[in-house]
């Protein structure tokens, strides 16, 4: 797994997104983010759903809709420490502005997608999203 270590990185700032609830916790909550994410309940992930789901995330987290998320607005919705919400703003926010806009956020859910999908199939499976959490969970 050390040969991934630089697609675990990325996964782990980015997975943040679209892990609100998921600090600490089991595997079943990948379980359950999953079938969430599932849509269509094929039981893989295909990047459409990954972004619709991403696009949700989005929009819920942006409190005073303005269209972007400040790292308040990270922080609260992710249940994020402060620290963390400002890592993973400062890994998506890549026009510097200090808010990370619907492209920037766009472009993170793509990275992770890819990051995720480690057999390039196109699709993630609940093992694959479990090894991206797993990833994540031993960054923190
Ligand atoms: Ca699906
Ligand atoms: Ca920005
Ligand atoms: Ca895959």
């Amino acid at each position: 797994m050390k040969n991934r270590m630089t697609c675990s990185l990325i996964a782990a700032g980015l997975a943040l997104l679209t892990l609100p609830a998921i600090a600490g916790n089991k595997d079943e909550t990948v379980d359950a983010k999953f079938n969430k994410i599932d849509a269509d309940r094929d039981g893989k992930v295909s990047r459409a759903e990954f972004e619709a789901y991403d696009q949700q995330k989005f929009a819920k987290m942006d409190a005073n809709a303005d269209g972007q998320l400040s790292l308040n607005e990270l922080s609260a919705e992710a249940d994020l420490s402060n620290r963390d919400a400002s890592e993973k703003l400062k890994a998506l926010d890549t026009n510097g502005d200090g808010k990370i806009d619907a492209a920037e956020h766009k472009a993170g859910c793509e990275a992770k997608f890819t990051s995720i999908d480690t057999d390039g199939d196109g699709y993630v499976s609940q093992t694959e999203m479990m090894a991206g959490h797993k990833a994540k969970k031993s960054k923190n």
